[in-house]
């Protein structure tokens, strides 16, 4: 890589990328809202912040929530709860969950309770008992299908570690209390900055080509060197660097990623990178810091 190319690597990153089908979405939602008693708005609590969607007010309105933070297990858990208590503060209930393995009964629980009054009218009011209903909302691959799968106990909805894998909106009966609106994970029109972009990329909430891949890669290593720097060291063997090419260049020799003659590979290298984050071998990481919002 010459230094040229490395100068670019710093350019501003100009993305002004929305695909219709998500804006389609968010209609969609805003006109079945009505219908709405509870959202769950599910963040990623590696970066709890870069994963929230922005403009989430604009198509909920004031729907009672709960903020369900997933991938307990793949983050900071330190870093993660300076994020809950950020959110409680601004209002919000929190609840932090590995969907891999935890039982969600104080969610549901949490939601009967955050209900009750408006059930307890309905009731007085001889309206007849129906079931809660709940809108499952977030970016792209953050958990919502899993956590339905979860809350229903089987397999009902398809998952996968890519975005956009649910293409519309889907009702799902959870017992005979509870039904949910499964939905496609949405973005907004323009990301405000950089780093948002690059950590959602970090975490394929949107897809890798929407991105330049070195970007996004340098900007993994770049974080992990600034947070966690012990991860580097026992991921790739990779101390402390000035350049972050020599760094490409020493996790390149280490993990094999060459061509003929013994050049570095950058491309394999990237694919390196992003799998082994993606994975979540590199460790438990929060990318997101309360400090800069
Ligand atoms: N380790 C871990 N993986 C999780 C957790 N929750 C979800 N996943 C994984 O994250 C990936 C995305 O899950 P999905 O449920 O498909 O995400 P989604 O939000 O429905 O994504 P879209 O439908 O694409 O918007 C899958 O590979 C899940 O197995 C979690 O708490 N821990
Ligand atoms: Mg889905």
């Amino acid at each position: 890589m010459s230094k040229n190319e490395k100068n670019n690597l710093s350019d501003k990153i100009q993305i002004n990328w929305y695909p219709g089908h998500m804006a389609k979405t968010k209609r969609l939602i805003s006109e079945n809202i009505n219908h709405i008693d509870i959202v769950y708005e599910v963040v990623d609590a590696r970066i709890p912040y870069s994963s929230k969607i922005k403009d989430i007010d604009n198509f909920i309105s004031n729907k009672k929530r709960i903020m369900i933070m997933t991938k307990a297990d793949m983050c900071d858990r330190e870093e993660t709860n300076k994020w809950i208590k950020y959110y409680e503060n601004c209002g919000y209930k929190v609840m932090l969950t590995n969907l891999m393995k935890d039982r969600l009964n104080n969610l549901i629980n949490l939601t009967k309770d955050m209900l009750k009054e408006e059930f307890i009218k309905r009731q007085e009011k001889g309206l007849n008992n129906r079931k809660i209903r709940v809108l499952v909302v977030g970016i792209p691959n953050v958990g919502k299908s899993t956590l339905i799968n979860r809350l229903v106990g089987k397999k009902v909805v398809n998952v996968g570690n890519k975005p956009g894998v649910t293409k519309q909106l889907n009702w799902i009966r959870v017992d005979k209390d509870i039904e949910l609106l499964d939905s496609p994970g949405i973005l907004w029109p323009k990301f405000d900055n950089d780093v948002v972009a690059l950590n959602l990329a970090s975490t394929t909430a949107i897809k890798e080509s929407v991105l330049p891949i070195d970007k996004v890669v340098i900007h993994i290593i770049e974080s992990l060197k600034q947070y966690y720097p012990e991860y580097l060291m026992k991921r790739y063997q990779l101390e402390d660097y000035d350049d972050i090419v020599d760094a490409l260049d020493h996790i390149g020799k280490k993990r094999g990623c060459l061509v003929k003659g013994g050049e570095i590979d950058y491309d394999k290298v990237y694919d390196v990178v992003l799998n082994d984050i993606k994975s979540g071998l590199i460790g438990s990481i929060t990318l997101d810091r309360c400090d800069y919002v």
